[in-house]
């Protein structure tokens, strides 16, 4: 083997469905940048609890950069310009996020992804997202990239119908999941954040959905 075919390649890219990739440790060497780019948002728009329709509290608490954010009140699931708790716009989307989501969509072989939206969910042992599908965003031909900080958690992943059997997907710090095309629609949710503490992040996961939402 020779050294190209070292850096070639990338063993941990695991095929999730068509249209759907795990990179594993794709964000990595970006690790310390993503972080401080999550507190940089969060220091201008608070993380928060949002409330579904149904009137529950979301147990991950959440918060939104770019040029819209998502949103879940009384009135229903949305992406709004401005931030409901300020009435001010989301901060600006950091260069490190939208440069990261660009490199893994086109990864993933979706090249020229400009996000204009990161939803960025908070999750303390015990939080957890029941199944749904993504379905708000204007532009359902872009795909979505997922980043994951901090503590492990396990991403449940099925098909086009809610009774379609659900894959078991452990997601670690520093991966990325991509997905569009035939699993853009795809049911989806993560399990209940089990107790732990991790070397950066202390018992927090972080997990990023860029999305092309207006
Ligand atoms: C989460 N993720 O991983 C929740 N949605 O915390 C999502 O709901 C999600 O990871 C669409 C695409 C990728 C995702
Ligand atoms: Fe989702």
């Amino acid at each position: 083997m020779t050294t190209m075919d070292l850096f070639a390649a990338q063993p941990r890219d695991i095929p999730l469905a068509e249209g759907a990739v795990l990179l594993g440790g794709f964000a990595l060497p970006d690790e310390a940048a993503l972080l401080a780019a999550v507190e940089a948002v969060a220091a201008v728009a608070p993380f928060r609890h949002m409330e579904t329709p149904n009137g529950f509290r979301m147990s991950a608490a959440m918060t939104n950069c770019g040029a819209a954010g998502w949103v879940t009140d009384r009135r229903g699931y949305r992406y709004d310009p401005l931030d409901p708790e300020s009435g001010r716009p989301w901060p600006t989307m950091p260069s490190v996020f939208a440069d990261l989501a660009r490199r893994a969509a086109s990864a993933a072989g979706y090249p020229d992804f400009a996000p204009d939206s990161a939803l960025i969910n908070f999750y303390e042992p015990g939080a957890r997202m029941s199944a749904h599908q993504d379905m708000n965003e204007g532009d359902a031909s872009a795909p979505i990239v997922s980043l994951s900080l901090g503590l492990p958690m396990t991403f449940l992943f099925g098909g086009l119908q809610r009774t379609d059997p659900m894959q078991r997907v452990p997601l670690a710090h520093g991966d990325v999941v991509v997905w569009g095309g035939p699993s853009r629609r795809a049911f989806h949710g993560v399990n209940p954040l089990k107790e732990g503490v991790h070397p950066l992040l202390g018992r927090r996961r972080i997990n990023v959905t860029f999305r092309k939402a207006l």
